[in-house]
């Protein structure tokens, strides 16, 4: 059947009616790609999978949580979103915001966005902010504007893009037959792992799955306010998705650590960097770096002795690594070998 977007798919689970119009770019319905490679890689004895969100149509899984609060905003008779965004964020919402025919307005800490990210916002038409700040100061920014003014905030903040997300662990669930024992994934503004822990919740009270993961959140060092325990003035990490030091879902983020027996760390920019060139180059998926945080702290637990061998175990690669080619290309060490369009000179260079 023709695949409509997870809105569709899942509404029974959603806050929608039959004549909700929905804003939706199919997004959704993305790979749980089986990682033996990886896992033979890490010397990890488990069945490990990756559940690549840069499938999405804007190539993150921002995307879930969009088409929820467009939808929503839409329905409400919004005239104008706005969010704050470390990339990814802008992204969407200035797509979900051209599909709905909403002027979309994003903030972002000027210098310390992806290139793709940036060009993606430019081309989707938003009207776009470069503050001289972080991405927490532009958060605090568009939270009293959106209060003051007739414009609807799209940051995870808003409920709506909570109830999109949380369609990934649906996903998950139906990928698998039950839930996996172990799910990893990268914190920042900790939306992404409430939105989780709420999905499969929601699964297990809905009698289709009756276990539950235990939720394993992991922040860059450099910005790691929840394993912290206070509020990063100036958070920096090579990340610069996660490079966010006032997490807004961090009582959530520690709820879901704490009620699935999971734990919140932090991996240092070289381990996010080691996990990204091995994500990429065992199975052949380019992710995001703050995507590879999730894989780095799998690497990191499994040497705590946190992972028991033979079990399900979920890592959400959430962006996608074309979105950063400046630092694919920095960190590839790759050779690119320059000759003449001689067939000679060619075989001479592949060394035949
Ligand atoms: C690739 O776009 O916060 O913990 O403004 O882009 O739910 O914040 C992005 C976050 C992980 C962290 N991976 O998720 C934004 C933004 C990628 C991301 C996260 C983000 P949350």
């Amino acid at each position: 059947m023709y695949y409509q977007g997870l809105i569709n798919k899942y509404r029974k689970y959603l806050p929608v009616t039959d004549s909700t119009e929905i804003v939706t770019l199919n997004e959704g319905n993305t790979p749980l790609i089986k990682a033996d490679n990886l896992a033979k890689k890490i010397g990890i004895n488990v069945n490990l999978y990756l559940k690549f969100e840069g499938c999405n149509p804007t190539g993150s899984f921002k995307d879930r949580g969009m088409t929820m609060a467009v939808t929503k905003a839409k329905e409400a008779g919004a005239n104008a979103i706005i969010c704050a965004s470390t990339g990814n964020t802008s992204a969407s919402a200035a797509a979900y915001g051209a599909k709905a025919g909403i002027k979309t307005f994003v903030l972002i800490p000027d210098g310390y966005i992806a290139l793709g990210k940036l060009s993606q916002a430019m081309m989707y038409g938003a009207e776009i902010i470069a503050i001289k700040g972080n991405f927490d100061q532009a958060l605090d920014c568009v939270r009293e504007i959106s209060s003051k003014y007739p414009v609807t905030l799209v940051n995870s903040v808003n409920p709506y893009r909570i109830e999109g997300q949380k369609t990934g662990a649906f996903e998950i669930c139906d990928a698998l037959g039950k839930a996996p024992e172990y799910h990893f994934i990268p914190v920042g503004n900790a939306g992404n792992i409430t939105a989780y822990w709420k999905g499969y919740k929601e699964y297990r009270e809905a009698g289709i799955i009756n276990n539950l993961p235990k939720m394993a959140g992991f922040e860059a060092e450099g910005s790691a306010a929840i394993v912290r325990g206070e509020r990063i003035l100036t958070p920096e990490t090579i990340a610069t998705a996660i490079r966010i030091g006032n997490p807004a879902s961090w009582k959530q983020a520690e709820a879901a650590r704490d009620e699935s027996g999971g734990k919140i760390g932090c991996v240092t920019d070289e381990k996010i960097i080691e996990a990204y060139k091995m994500i990429a180059s065992t199975e052949g998926i380019l992710c995001e770096p703050a995507s590879a945080a999730s894989v780095a702290g799998l690497i990191q637990a499994h040497t705590a002795g946190f992972v028991q061998p033979e079990t399900d175990v979920v890592c959400i690669l959430t962006g996608n690594g074309l979105k950063d080619p400046d630092n694919a290309i920095k960190y590839s060490n790759a050779d690119v070998k320059k000759t003449s369009a001689e067939i000679n000179d060619v075989l001479r260079v592949m060394g035949i």
